[in-house]
Formats: C-alpha cells, structure tokens, sequence
C-alpha cells in the first residue's frame, strides 16, 4: 500500500512524523506551489519568493536523501492551482490508497483538509505537528476554568515542564522575567552588527523572476533579498544570533532607530515557522549561551521567553479560541486601512519607517509592530478584518495561528481581554522614549493638540474617553481614568476635537 504524503510550504522539517515515517521505495511526497495559497491573502513578494525557494530546496534535500519526491512548480502544465487539486491530480494519475498530511497552521486549511477523505474517495490521515513543546490540547486544560489567560503562568509551566533556565524547582536567578531590565532605548552611535544574508542561487534567482512577472501586483519590494532558504543557513542565521547578538537582545529589545530595521532582534521567525530551525533548539542555543557564561541572564531568558513563552502560548490561544477569534470585534471599529499602509506616503515619520521597512524586508520587529503600527491601529477604529489581512501578507514570518492571536488579542484588543490584561495603546511620548523617530516628523510629539500636534497624543486621550465604560473597570487601566479624571474638560474636548478631525481625515484617505 503505498501513500501520498502531502508536504506544505510551511512544513519544512525532515522530522515531521509524515516525512520521517515514509517508506523512501514505496511513497511519494507530493508538494505544490499553488495559487490559492499564495493569492488567498495577497503576501508579499519576498514572502512568496523565500517560502517557494525554500520548498524547492528541500524538496531537493529529500531527493537526495532518496526520497520519491512529487515538486509542482508554480508554472508546471499540471498544476491544479490549489492544494486538494494537486492532491486528486497525483491520486488520478498514481497507484495511492492513501494521503497523510500534517496538522496545517490555519484554521480554514485544517477545517477543509477534514473533509478531504469524503471528497477524495480515499483515507486522509491527518498527523501531528510535533514540532511545538506543547499541543493545543494542553493549553485548553491549562485554560479551563481560569478567569484569565496570562501568558506570563502558562511560560512558567513551560520553564518547569522542559527544565529551562531552572535551579531545581526555582528559576534561575531566583526571578521568572527579567523585562523591567529590557526598556533601553539605543544612543544613534551605537553600531549594531550586519544582519546575516546569503548569496542567491539559480534556485532562488528563478523563483524571483517568477515571482516578479507572476505576482507583479502584490505589496513589497524583491531587491535584497537576503533569506536563507535552506536548513544549513538558517542555522547559520541562529548560531550568528546566539554569537553576536543575543548579548545585547534584552536591553535593547524594545528599541527602535531609524535606518536601523534589524536591531538585536534574530530575525528566525521566518525559518521557525517553515520549519527550517525547531523551537527547541533555539531555546537548547540561548541556554548553552547563557551556562557557558557568553551572555547575560536578562539576554537569555528575555529571548527564551519569547519563544518558549509567547509562541507557545499564541499557538496554544488561537486553536483555543478559534473561529471566533478572526470575527471578534470588541470595540465595533470599522474604518478601512489607510493608502499609507500600503505606500507608507504619511508624514507620520514613525508610520512611515515602520511600513517601509516592511515594505522592503517584510519583516519588521516586534515594537514596530506592536506599538507603532498596531497602536495606531487600534486608535485609528481601523477594522479588525483588514488589519489582520494586512498582517498576514505583509510579514515572511507570518502564519494566522501565529498572527491573529498577535493581531485580534494583542494589538487591536478584538476578544476583550483573552489575551491581554489592557489595550496595548500609548501616546507619542512613548514612542519618542524608544525611538529616535520623532526628530524627523512632520508632527511635533510635545504638542498635545492643533494642527502640528502629534496624532498619537490627542488619539490617544480619544480612545481614553470613548471607552470608559468598556475599560475603566479594568485595575491595570486605574492609573491612566485617574489621569484623565483630573484633566481640564475643556482639553479632554479640543483632543477630541483634534481626534475627529484626523479620523475625518483618514476615511477620506486624505494625507495625513
Ligand atoms: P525576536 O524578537 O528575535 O524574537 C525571537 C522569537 O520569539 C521570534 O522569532 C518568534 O518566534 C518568537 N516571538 C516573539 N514574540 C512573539 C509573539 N508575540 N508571538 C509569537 N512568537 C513570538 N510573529 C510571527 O512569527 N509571525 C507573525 O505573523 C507575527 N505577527 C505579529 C503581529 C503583531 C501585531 C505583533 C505585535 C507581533 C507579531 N509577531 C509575529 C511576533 C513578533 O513580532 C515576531 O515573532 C518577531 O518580530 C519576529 O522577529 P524575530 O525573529 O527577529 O524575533
Ligand atoms: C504561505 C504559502 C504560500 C505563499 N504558498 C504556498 C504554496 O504554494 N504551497 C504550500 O504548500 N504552502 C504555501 N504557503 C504556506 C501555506 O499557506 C500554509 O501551509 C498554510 O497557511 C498553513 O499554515
Ligand atoms: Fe510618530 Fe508622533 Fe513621533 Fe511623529 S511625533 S514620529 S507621529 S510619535
């Protein structure tokens, strides 16, 4: 009997149950590029061109290893233009009695991939993905019948249960987190090391020609491109991160300078979740850093939870929570994106950077994204439905079970409160404290209000009075009511005078 195994783009690991168990003489692995998965949300050139040079290289690690492997490139005569086309095209035309597939990273592919089996006539098996250090299964019983869902309880489980980072039953250094360290903002002469890129193969120059003439319409920019796309460089990527920049990660983790797009941050997230690098020995690489005495404990931990922590813990939230999670809309926002998120033409100068970095790398770090584009897009109302789209086409690293957890619970606040303890919402002195954007805007940040004003600044204040009863409950948002009940009603109306007359602004798509 022998059986079809389907690989995705996204599941680019030679130890996956479903590769690691095939027969190499008896079954075939069949992977495709495929215009449904590449055009469902529009990615980003980069994205597309990374993951089909990444498949296609694997694809060709598998062949040498004397794997049967079935490659469909993007412009073969049979290629069926989705994922259960290609499957019954490779069923109609071999001698299978059976397909197996890995448990995929979206919601909408796993809920059809279980109706595969009646529509295909033969057996689907569905296998685990064993690449995570806990299953969905586990956060839904750590999940039940807590009133709250914090990620910082759900990490210290995943330190004891995986013995990182510990001293018998206690934490190393006798704390569990070490951010209060991690706030620094980076003085402008600071040099921070070149970030790791490789030559381009034929392989890869192939794939970009493709992607240039066939995605032509799609966001980004295909210059530089500076992925690794096979395991031997990506692991490449990690060990230069443990040697040259995991050092400094913590202190600078929330920095953000202009011109400077790639800080002290790993930039794997693109290889963890395609499958090039495991989550384990991310974390095994930061620890042995860490014992051999190469970096500091507020380094490693910081970096480990962010891994062993968060991407578990989200993994673990959007099996959880899902569907719902995608329509949530808590706050009811409805505005559509601006153009600027699309050409990044804002004199904003911190929207500006931020897009177009993304714009060129499809990467951006965690801070841009989190306090810079994700903060103005809660205060903007922007609509949870397009921001989440955005997120999931503009960034390499990004996969909905990894992005919407990010983007509903953590930036836009769209489940109420699952995730997290208070909306992730700040006025430009924040962004002034960890950036140096603010010296080259059209805005002046120390301007509360009038034309000049920064917009995050009376924004801020407008989101402040217009969800008082939705947040002012909240214990975590105590301090800021309270600010806000000793402010002068007459400059509570002239920010949300200011506020109405730049959200006014932004439904025209007027430049702001
Ligand atoms: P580093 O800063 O070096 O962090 C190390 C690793 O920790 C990352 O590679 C990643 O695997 C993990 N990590 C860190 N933060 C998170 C987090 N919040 N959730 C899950 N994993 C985390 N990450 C994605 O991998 N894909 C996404 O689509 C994605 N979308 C995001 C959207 C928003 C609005 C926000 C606020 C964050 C998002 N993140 C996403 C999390 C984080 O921003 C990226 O993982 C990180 O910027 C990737 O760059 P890096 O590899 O240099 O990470
Ligand atoms: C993201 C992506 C893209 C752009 N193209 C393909 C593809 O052509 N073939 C494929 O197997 N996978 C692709 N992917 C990754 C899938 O979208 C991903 O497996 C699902 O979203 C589940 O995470
Ligand atoms: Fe951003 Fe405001 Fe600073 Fe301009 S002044 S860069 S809009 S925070």
């Amino acid at each position: 009997m022998s059986s079809l195994i389907l690989v995705l783009g996204d599941q680019l690991t030679e130890t996956l149950p479903a590769i690691a168990n095939a027969r190499k003489t008896k079954d075939t692995i069949l992977m495709a590029e495929v215009r449904e998965e590449a055009t469902y949300v529009k990615h980003h050139k980069k994205k597309i061109a990374f993951l089909f040079s990444a498949m296609r290289h694997f694809a060709k690690a598998l062949k040498d290893d004397n794997y049967r492997v079935d490659y469909v490139s993007y412009l073969d005569d049979n290629n069926q233009g989705s994922l259960l086309g290609q499957v019954r095209y490779a069923l109609d035309n071999g001698n299978f009695e059976r397909v197996v597939c890995t448990t995929p990273g979206e919601h909408r592919l796993l809920k059809s991939m279980q109706q595969w089996e009646n529509e295909l006539g033969v057996p689907v098996e569905i296998c685990e993905d064993n690449r995570f250090l806990s299953t969905p299964q586990e956060f839904s019983e750590w999940a039940h019948g807590k009133k709250q869902l914090r990620m910082e309880f759900f990490y210290r489980e995943m330190r004891r249960k995986h013995h990182v980072l510990m001293d018998g039953k206690n934490p190393i250094g006798g704390k569990w987190n070490y951010d209060s360290q991690n706030r620094e903002s980076m003085p402008e002469t600071h040099k921070v090391p070149k970030h790791t890129t490789f030559d381009i193969d034929d392989i890869t120059q192939d794939v970009i020609e493709l992607v240039e003439r066939e995605f032509e319409h799609h966001f980004g920019e295909l210059d530089n491109f500076f992925f690794a796309v096979t395991r031997k460089d990506a692991l490449k990527v990690l060990d230069t991160f443990i040697e040259e920049r995991l050092h400094n990660f913590g202190q600078y983790q929330d920095a953000m300078v202009e011109g400077k797009p790639w800080m002290y941050h790993s930039h794997i997230a693109f290889y963890l979740n395609c499958g090039l690098l495991t989550p384990k020995e991310a974390i095994d690489a930061a620890e042995r850093a860490y014992h051999a005495g190469q970096v500091p404990l507020n380094s490693a931990e910081g970096f480990i939870r962010q891994i062993l922590g968060w991407r578990e813990y989200v993994r673990g939230f959007y099996w959880h929570f899902m569907p719902g999670l995608k329509t949530d809309n808590y706050f009811g926002n409805t505005r559509s994106l601006p153009s600027f998120f699309w050409d990044a033409q804002t004199n904003m100068n911190c929207m500006r950077q931020c897009i177009k970095e993304t714009e060129q790398n499809a990467y951006a770090h965690h801070i841009q994204r989190l306090m810079v584009i994700g903060n103005f897009s809660l205060l903007t109302e922007l609509s949870p439905e397009e921001v989440q789209a955005w997120y999931l086409l503009v960034y390499a690293d990004a996969y909905e079970w990894v992005e919407l957890p990010n983007v509903a619970g953590m930036i836009l606040y769209s489940d109420g409160g699952n995730l997290a303890s208070k909306p992730y919402v700040a006025s430009g002195s924040y962004i002034n404290k960890m950036s140096n954007y603010c010296k080259n805007c059209g805005y002046q940040v120390s301007k509360k209000t009038g034309p000049k004003a920064c917009p995050f600044n009376y924004l801020y204040w407008h989101f402040i009075d217009k969800h008082k009863e939705k947040l002012s409950n909240n214990n975590r948002m105590a301090m800021i009511y309270k600010t806000y009940s000793r402010m002068k009603e007459e400059n509570i109306d002239a920010m949300k005078d200011d506020a109405t007359i730049f959200l006014t602004k932004l439904t025209k798509n007027e430049e702001v």
